[in-house]
């Protein structure tokens, strides 16, 4: 599902005119990746036929391209039919408990969930109450083990109830204690009054159906039904590493009024993660952690500070701040890495060497005192002399800075009075943020 949708807005993204054809193109594709993802038919079309109107209909914003506008709306689409809701995980005092079928992850989730709250600070027990796996017990207490996380499980006793009542008591002091129950094949009457005795007995604040996330659509019925059984507060879906349905879970779990709230993303216990849907989609649709990237480029670029900063002489001071909102948004490769696919192919070994430049001339200004920063044109011999010792630059490092320094002050000089920001390096690094989704 991730590679063929990635596929389809790339070939989407490469084509001349975001006409009429192309759109029908690419939610053609779009149907058949989320078809073979397990995707509910009924859903596809109402997704298909959401993504055309507003692609053909809607009006294109100022600033963007309609090629852009197009990729906004599948990228908002998807987020919705997800499941738009970031979840909520609460880092306080509670039970959790964990339902689900044979083979589901339940327990290799269970040492997970565990690890994930005792990275939190949080102090974590946990209980094995599957009585029907004869090793189900062992199983939790070797993942617990290594994780150096307490574990109660009593082999003999064969009334879940009594152990989940032991355990409870054993663990009154932790603030999280995880249940990792017992499954069947089916969630059939016998497992039904199972899970009914646990719940009544545990009192958890949290109720999660693990489901794997090779059962595609048919995590609709199973989430209804569990959520009829014990009101769910929310599921976990596992195997999203290597199941091609992932995605027919997660919106069969969406369609059935169920929140997602984690993601099982491998065997191994940090494989795990919150389920965050805007970060789903950018990966899915190949755009990278562009939430992520947003919210750096927000934080970093104030177009009307900068702008107000224009107003006044540029000097190292400014060129010193814009160096520092570059820095802020991370590396430059990684941001590059943030950036949608076919956006920027540039060699890893260049960004690194622009990186180290930055550096040093950031070194460089911190070296320099405030008059020199705020008048570059006093910088004579002597002091590009101790400016380079303080620093520890060679000086034909600072002459280079401050060439690029005058090159950098005749632009702004030419488009002074003129538009602003909207050219220049900053501005032009702007524009590439225009048009992605959400700006
Ligand atoms: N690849 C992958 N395998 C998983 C994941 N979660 C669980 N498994 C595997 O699925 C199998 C069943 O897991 P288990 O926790 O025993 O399921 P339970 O019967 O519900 O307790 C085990 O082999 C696990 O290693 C996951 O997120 N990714
Ligand atoms: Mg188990």
């Amino acid at each position: 599902m991730f590679d063929k949708i990635k596929d389809s807005l790339a070939k989407f993204a490469r084509i001349g005119v975001a006409d009429k054809a192309a759109v029908d193109d690419l939610v053609r594709d779009l149907q058949r990746s989320l078809i073979q993802a397990d995707v509910n038919v009924k859903l596809v079309f109402e997704l298909s036929k959401n993504i055309k109107e507003k692609a053909l209909d809607e009006k294109v914003p100022k600033g963007i391209t309609r090629r852009e506008h197009v990729i906004n709306i599948v990228y908002d689409e998807l987020v919705e039919f997800l499941g738009k809701e970031k979840p909520k995980i609460k880092l306080e005092k509670q039970k959790i408990l964990l339902v689900g079928l044979f083979g589901s992850g339940k327990t290799t989730t269970t040492a997970k969930l565990g690890r994930f709250f005792v990275k939190k600070g949080l102090s974590v027990g946990m209980i094995s109450c599957d009585t029907w796996r004869p090793a189900a017990f062992e199983q939790l207490k070797q993942l617990a083990e290594k994780l150096k996380i307490d574990v109660y499980g009593n082999a003999k006793e064969k009334d879940p109830v009594k152990i989940v009542e032991a355990g409870v008591k054993q663990f009154k002091d932790k603030e999280v204690v995880i249940v990792d129950s017992a499954g069947r094949s089916a969630l059939d009457s016998e497992l039904a009054d199972e899970i009914k005795k646990i719940d009544k007995i545990l009192n958890a604040n949290e109720k999660l159906l693990v489901l794997s996330g090779d059962i595609g659509q048919a995590a609709q019925k199973q989430a209804e039904e569990f959520n009829k059984l014990v009101g769910l507060t929310g599921v976990i879906v596992t195997k999203m590493d290597s199941s091609a349905k992932g995605g027919g879970v997660l919106s069969a779990c969406h369609a059935a009024g169920v929140n997602t709230k984690f993601l099982g993303m491998g065997e191994k216990p940090d494989d795990f993660e919150v389920y965050d849907p805007v970060r789903f989609v950018s990966r899915l649709l190949g755009m990278g952690d562009l939430e992520g990237l947003l919210e750096k480029a927000k934080d970093a670029f104030n177009p009307e500070k900068a702008e107000e900063l224009m107003k006044g002489e540029f000097n190292l001071e400014i060129f010193y701040s814009q160096i520092e909102s570059m820095k802020k948004m991370g590396s430059l490769g990684k941001i590059m890495d943030m950036l949608p696919t076919g956006g920027a192919k540039i060699p890893k070994e260049m960004l690194g060497i622009q990186e180290e430049k930055m550096n040093k001339w950031r070194i460089m200004i911190d070296s320099m005192t405030v008059d020199e920063r705020k008048n570059p044109e006093i910088l004579d011999s002597s002091r590009i002399k101790r400016i380079s010792t303080g620093a520890g630059v060679p000086e034909s490092e600072l002459k280079e800075l401050i060439k690029q320094f005058n090159m950098m002050k005749k632009m702004m000089k030419k488009m002074k009075g003129g538009k602003g920001l909207k050219r220049g390096p900053m501005a032009n690094l702007m524009k590439n943020f225009k048009g992605m989704p959400g700006m």
